[in-house]
């Protein structure tokens, strides 16, 4: 009688869904999970990832061993723990005959590679199966990109909303555009208060997680206080739902604003419950396309939801699967600096990073425009090498795995990646920030001053990273109107914004790595 071992990794948490357990034969299969020190450690992951991801896992053994399904549950902490997936699959081989091993593809190339190489010389064939959780295949993304000079975002969406059919009447994009991206810039106005989210109250998985993590992993970073994540799918559904219901609306039009103390504003919350597997990408998109076809939400908010789900999500995993493993090579810029400390500690003079350091260390969460414009402006102007913001982005965020992580740290924070994703660097002064929030005013630092004492960093740092780099971006038709103020600058300028600047990466610590 064949038995098959099926092993399911941690961001595998999608019930009926996996293409590992799609011909499950519960008489006689096993389902293999394992916590395995590889995975916790490969980088030092915020502690509320490790508690979600551990109690997704013990969440989804509990369901199967519901159905009667043959789970081989392998804690931590267990005596012959082998420290390693493969290891563990090894082990399992080793203690009961199996005909085959089963596993759908990890999402990261470094397991990928693991299970590859394992998949070649083990004695029980491996099947490593496609994850069609995603709604573009990486072979189907790879035909999208064959042959083009240029390969953004926006025309893969396009492809994408007429295959799917979400926002089309009659082949035509819904409203007469394609995105709505203008209509959601704006600052939140001061009599606006974001809306109440909804998070879930722990269970009894999340309860022992969270006590396990606080004793295995004292020294990762982050909180664990107000575990509030999803790891079932019912929990998952009640966040979804009570998003559709009331936040949704608001999506678009502050978007990209942000405001201290207000850690969610109108964002969905469910990146991390979406990667490790309980929410259904396509499902999400659909019921927000419900809401604007019954009137309830208007189109900048649901376009504007769906292009991230369905345009960026899915780019973001085509370009991984496509470009590495060079991609992590990619340095176009030359950024060879180390990452200030107060990445970690919060402990900065700068309301902006201040604020979207210490609610990533609270929440293991902060929206797009505080990765992108805060944490991820000020790490490209200082010259941080990517290694070293790649490596940060891993560790502090409950959603972060290098599917997603790697090509928004190069494409979309650094530009390392010379052009591959975005057409120019999302390099901004403090004026930026200034306009879409409400940090300046409770800064020490004077967002109006370029040089001095109290002038905000971002300033000086921006022209000193357009001085530098000017032989890569100047060209660049995208970047005319920055370079054509810095023509203006005379020699005696330019030298005082580069001197100020070599003083705020020395006083940050953002010294030449050896
Ligand atoms: P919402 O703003 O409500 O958006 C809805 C969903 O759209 C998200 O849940 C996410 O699944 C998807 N989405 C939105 N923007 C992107 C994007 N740029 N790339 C991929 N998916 C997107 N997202 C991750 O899931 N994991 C990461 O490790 C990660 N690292 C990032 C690093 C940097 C430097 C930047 C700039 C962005 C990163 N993002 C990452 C993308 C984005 O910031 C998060 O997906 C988003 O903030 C999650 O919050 P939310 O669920 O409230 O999203
Ligand atoms: C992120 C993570 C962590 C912290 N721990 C485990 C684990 O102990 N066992 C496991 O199977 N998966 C874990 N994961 C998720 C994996 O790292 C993830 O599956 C790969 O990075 C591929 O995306
Ligand atoms: Fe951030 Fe500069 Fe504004 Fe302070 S003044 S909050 S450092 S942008």
């Amino acid at each position: 009688m064949s038995a098959t071992l099926r092993l399911v990794l941690g961001d595998q948490i999608s019930d009926g869904r996996l293409s590992s357990l799609r011909d499950l034969d519960p008489s006689r299969d096993t389902v293999l999970f394992a916590e395995v020190r590889a995975e916790t450690g490969y980088v030092p992951h915020h502690r509320k990832k490790i508690a979600l991801v551990f109690a997704g896992m013990r969440g989804f053994a509990g369901r199967l061993r519901a159905r009667k399904v043959d789970v081989r549950y392998v804690g931590f902490e267990d005596a012959d723990n082998a420290g390693s997936l493969v290891g563990e699959v090894r082990r399992a081989l080793a203690e009961r005959d199996y005909d085959r091993v089963v596993v759908t593809k990890p999402g990261e190339v470094r397991l990928m590679a693991e299970f590859a190489d394992f998949a070649a010389k083990s004695n029980v064939p491996v099947e490593l199966l496609e994850d069609d959780r995603y709604l573009c295949s990486t072979q189907e993304f790879a035909a999208w990109a064959e042959g083009k000079r240029e390969l953004r975002m926006e025309f893969f969406y396009r492809e994408m909303r007429r295959r799917y059919g979400l926002l089309m009447d009659e082949g035509k994009p819904v409203g007469g555009a394609w995105n709505f991206d203008k209509e959601n810039r704006k600052a939140m106005p001061r009599r606006l208060s974001p809306p109440n989210h909804r998070f879930v109250a722990p269970n009894k998985d999340t309860g022992q997680a969270v006590a396990d993590v606080a004793r295995l992993f004292p020294d990762h970073f982050g909180s664990l206080e107000g575990f509030g994540f999803a790891t079932t799918p019912d929990e998952a559904e009640v966040i979804v739902a009570d998003f559709i219901a009331h936040i949704l609306p608001g999506f678009g039009d502050y978007q990209d604003a942000m405001v201290k103390d207000e850690p969610w504003m109108w964002h969905s919350i469910i990146s991390a419950a979406m990667n490790l597997g309980l929410i259904d990408p396509l499902d999400v998109c659909r019921r927000a396309e419900a809401e604007y076809r019954a009137g309830r939400a208007p189109l900048n908010a649901v376009e504007g939801f769906i292009r991230q789900i369905l345009g960026w999500r899915e780019y973001m995993r085509g370009m991984y699967w496509l470009k590495m493993p060079e991609f992590k090579q990619l340095n176009a810029l030359r950024a060879d600096r180390r990452l200030p400390a107060f990445y970690w500690s919060g402990e900065t003079e700068m309301a902006c990073v201040r604020d979207a350091v210490t609610t990533t260390h609270e929440n293991a969460y902060a929206h797009h425009i505080q990765r992108l414009m805060v944490t991820g402006n000020l790490a490209m102007l200082l010259g941080v090498h990517p290694d070293e913001i790649n490596e940060w982005y891993m560790v502090v965020y409950a959603d972060a795995y290098e599917w997603v992580e790697l090509p928004n740290v190069q494409g979309m924070a650094t530009f390392a990646d010379g052009g591959l994703i975005g057409s120019k660097p999302y390099a901004a002064s403090g004026a930026y920030i200034d306009r879409m929030s409400d940090y300046c005013g409770r800064c020490r630092y004077d967002v109006k001053r370029r040089t001095g004492d109290d002038a905000c960093p971002f300033n000086a740092l921006y022209w000193d990273f357009m001085i530098r780099n000017e032989a890569v971006l100047g060209g660049n038709a995208r970047m005319a109107m920055p370079y054509r103020t810095l023509a203006r600058m005379d020699a005696s300028a330019r030298a005082e914004v580069q001197a100020q600047a070599e003083r705020t990466k020395d006083a940050f610590g953002a010294t030449v790595r050896g």
